[in-house]
């Protein structure tokens, strides 16, 4: 992109004066982040433009990605980069004497999304742009994004994540293309101007959806696509006859429940959430989207929508957009008035399905009647869907009336969303090679007899633009010396970094970067709460949500049990460890905080213990979210990713530490095994069960923790000290914890995640990962072999997979 110094000085002078009335030397930190960010906005803008008039010009296939979630974190640098106009701007602002890290500090993330799913949507984004195809997202505006954590006395307490306080200079609010999407009311049957017959619905409560567009840029490219995400309003605003009769409450109450409606993302990571008001967002930005589309078309097109499907495709980011399914059929069948059969032919060639988890409770499931009262008519819609199929069943399972029942989108009272799912798209996916050999044959196997045809796998990528290029500058630089450029637009050019294998210089350079890299995050947690890091210690870090499976809990266990080791034996003396956690837990979530309380607990006695000192620390990093992870990746030495085997569909951070040359410690889950495969066995720490022996035990129900405990006395010593008062005098604060490991608690069976069984084995790889550190440039070359063979997890290789086997797109060149 060209670009002009004066004339950027220009506009940014001229924005602070239009909008806070300041000059330079007035502005404060934010009002030069404000205004250097739509500075750059005003550049990218005529790429933007000319980016939509292209794909309007001749109209080509788009792919529209659903998601409930986009976890963006912060635009502005990634945005210079990705339009090659960082230095620039670093210069003019350098001339004037503003620090750009400093503005650069002002942004607050998006953080619309709840963990790895919604980052996902973020990535495939950037590579969707990067590469030229024409694929947008929908999404919903969270007033409020994912909340603030805070620990206080070890505990997380949630505050609301207020990021739009300050408006947001990316966002360009579209009021012009606004619709209205309904909830409730009754069913009226009636006829139409023309005489024909049709369905409408009475009485219901109009909400607004006005969308704001982000523009996604891709790097060194002129493609501009679009991120629209709806806020919610009412109509009508607050009623004024209420008003004057100062019944101030019920004046605004209508304003309100619309309002709501795009107020706070949940924060449910692969949990039940059953709430009606999810429900209402999944419809909201559904209804939203499709109405946009629709409208475009018929603008185009006129209502024959026989060429839909070939302009279309709709990628369904898990269940959460489901609704879209019966939605598009509503504004066909009642809008323009399609057949049912022309309708569902658009349908099912439209829209493409991603499972994100196999998790039960993840499966979303709606009670019917929340679903009837909120939708009527979409549930009617449902109805003939769950009917037809039901036909469908009966001839192709003759006499097997439990898969007739089971399979079914409607039974036991509930709609199965990711049955309606499966049924009306063309292509079903998972997100690894396990987890998709896992839906096929386990999960999901009734419907892969049914469809075999319909199911692919597309294992997750991470966009190496944001996750080296912009988060570790050093590293990049210190590939680009050696291979050139080109790697930030095919990642799999980083395979000639082997030929650096032995050469000395290099693998002392990249221990340099990485303790540099380890500096920076222990000069960043000094500041942000005061925690002292030993750069020269082990960093090892588990990042990523709080969740059972993840197994947060065997990480601390193992941490408890080097504590008690180091003050038992005066002779044991590994290298000097930090083990860094980062994680929220969803605020529902009971045992998930008693893992974060735990954490804290034992974080607060071993550094406080002077025995210890020099030796192990525990750092719990607090508020982890995408900005602080863009610091953490680059430092770390050890990635944790040691979910229970066959749980973790995928995993996304995992690829993001191996980009950053930490080695892997982890099960043979998600894909981790796709990440053993390409970095090799040996340059990692593979431990722990495989799916098919927990598979096993599932299916014998021969697990026994107390076997583990008995012929492990290390091991029954930290699960004692759970509850013993050597960590809580009181002996209560992690008892729950303790007796679901040993005892089961609420009908659970014991230990359900295999912690106890996973334990030893898991103590063995760390002490060969002790081992291995004693040995630091033998580590950096594993670490440069991890980064070599880090292509195939580029979300760019992700995309090109999606775009061959499910979306069929072209690339788009913008003028
Ligand atoms: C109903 C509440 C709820 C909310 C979020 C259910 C499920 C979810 C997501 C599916 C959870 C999620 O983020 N899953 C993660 O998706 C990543 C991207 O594919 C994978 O890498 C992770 O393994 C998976 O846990």
């Amino acid at each position: 992109m060209e670009f002009n110094k004066e004339e950027f000085k220009a506009n940014l002078s001229a924005r602070l004066r239009r909008q806070y009335g300041k000059d330079i030397s007035q502005a404060n930190k934010h009002d030069l982040f404000d205004a250097v960010s739509a500075s750059a906005l005003e550049l990218i803008m005529p790429n933007w433009m000319a980016t939509r008039n292209e794909y309007d010009k001749k109209p080509t296939k788009q792919l529209y990605y659903l998601s409930a979630e986009f976890l963006m974190g912060r635009a502005l640098s990634n945005n210079l980069i990705n339009c090659g106009i960082k230095e620039s701007v670093n210069e003019v602002l350098k001339e004037m004497n503003i620090d750009f890290n400093m503005i650069e500090d002002e942004e607050p993330d998006a953080g619309l999304g709840n963990g790895g799913l919604g980052r996902l949507a973020a990535c495939f984004l950037d590579s969707l742009a990067t590469l030229d195809y024409p694929g947008h997202g929908y999404g919903i505006r969270y007033e409020y994004g994912m909340f603030e954590q805070r620990i206080e006395d070890g505990y997380q307490v949630e505050y609301p994540d207020n990021w739009l306080q300050h408006r947001d200079p990316w966002e360009i609010k579209r009021s012009d293309l606004a619709v209205t999407v309904k909830f409730g009311g009754n069913i009226a049957y009636g006829k139409t101007p023309d005489g024909q017959p049709r369905f409408f619905i009475e009485n219901a409560e109009e909400v607004t959806a006005t969308p704001y567009d982000m523009p996604i840029i891709g790097y060194d490219t002129k493609t501009v696509n679009t991120l629209r995400l709806w806020q919610a309003s009412s109509p009508n605003g607050f009623d004024l006859q209420l008003f004057n009769n100062m019944d101030y409450n019920r004046a605004v109450e209508r304003q309100n429940s619309a309002e709501n409606i795009s107020r706070v993302l949940y924060p449910n990571d692969n949990g039940p959430s059953g709430k009606a008001l999810r429900l209402k967002q999944q419809y909201f930005f559904s209804s939203a989207s499709l109405q946009d589309l629709v409208r475009h078309y018929v603008g185009d097109h006129g209502t024959d929508f026989s060429k839909f499907a070939e302009l279309h495709v709709i990628q369904l980011n898990d269940t959460h957009p489901v609704v879209a399914i019966p939605e598009l059929m509503r504004i066909l069948i009642d809008e323009y008035n399609v057949s049912w059969d022309e309708a569902w032919d658009v349908v099912t060639h439209t829209f493409a399905y991603t499972n994100h988890t196999i998790l039960a409770e993840a499966l979303e499931k709606w009670p019917i009647e929340i679903f009837q009262g909120l939708l009527p008519r979409v549930y009617q819609i449902v109805e003939e869907i769950n009917r037809r199929l039901v036909i469908e069943l009966r001839q192709k399972f003759p006499n097997d009336y439990y898969k007739h029942e089971h399979m079914a989108i409607i039974h036991n009272n509930m709609v199965y969303m990711a049955w309606m799912a499966i049924h009306a798209c063309f292509s079903v996916n998972g997100v690894a090679e396990l987890h998709t050999e896992l839906l096929k044959t386990a999960e999901l196997k009734d419907w892969y007899t049914l469809y075999p045809e319909k199911f692919n796998n597309k294992t997750n990528g991470i966009t190496q633009r944001r996750w080296l290029l912009n988060a570790n500058p050093k590293l990049a630089a210190f590939i680009t010396e050696r291979i050139g450029h080109g790697w930030e637009k095919e990642l799999s050019k980083l395979k000639d970094l082997e030929k650096y294998i032995d050469d000395d210089a290099s693998i002392n350079e990249l221990i340099k970067i990485k303790t540099e890299n380890k500096q920076a995050l222990a000069d960043y947690l000094k500041h942000a709460q005061n925690e002292f890091l030993d750069p020269e210690s082990i960093f090892d870090v588990q990042v990523k949500r709080l969740h059972e499976y993840k197994r947060q809990l065997l990480n601390i266990l193992h941490v408890m049990y080097i504590y008690n080791r180091l003050v038992e034996d005066p002779d044991y003396n590994p290298p000097a460890r930090t083990f860094i956690f980062g994680a929220k837990a969803a605020s529902g979530y009971r045992r998930a905080k008693s893992i974060i309380k735990l954490i804290n607990t034992v974080a607060e006695r071993i550094n406080n213990d002077r025995r210890v000192r020099g030796k192990i620390r525990v750092v719990f990093v607090e508020n982890y979210r995408v900005s602080v992870a863009e610091k953490i990746f680059p430092a770390a030495d050890v990635s944790e990713q040691i979910s229970t085997a066959g749980l973790e569909a995928s995993g996304t951070s995992n690829m993001k530490f191996m980009l950053n040359g930490a080695l892997t410690l982890g099960t043979m889950d998600g894909a981790n095994i796709e990440i053993f495969e390409e970095a090799g066995k040996e340059n990692g720490f593979v431990f722990g069960l495989l799916t098919e022996e927990i598979k096993k035990m599932e299916a014998e129900h021969s697990y026994n923790p107390q076997e583990y405990l008995d012929c492990n006395p290390a091991l029954a010593k930290v699960v004692e000290q759970l509850v013993d008062g050597t960590y809580d005098p009181t002996h209560q604060l992690f008892k729950e914890l303790h007796d679901s490991l040993v005892y089961g608690v609420e009908g659970q069976r014991p230990d359900v995640y295999y912690v106890l069984a996973d334990f030893d084995s898991y103590c063995k790889a760390k002490e060969k990962i002790a081992a291995a550190y004693g040995d630091k440039k033998q580590w950096a070359k594993m670490a440069l072999k991890n980064i070599a063979n880090a292509g195939k997890f580029s979300s760019d290789r992700t995309i090109e997979d999606y775009v061959r086997d499910i979306w069929h797109l072209k690339k788009v060149e913008v003028k």
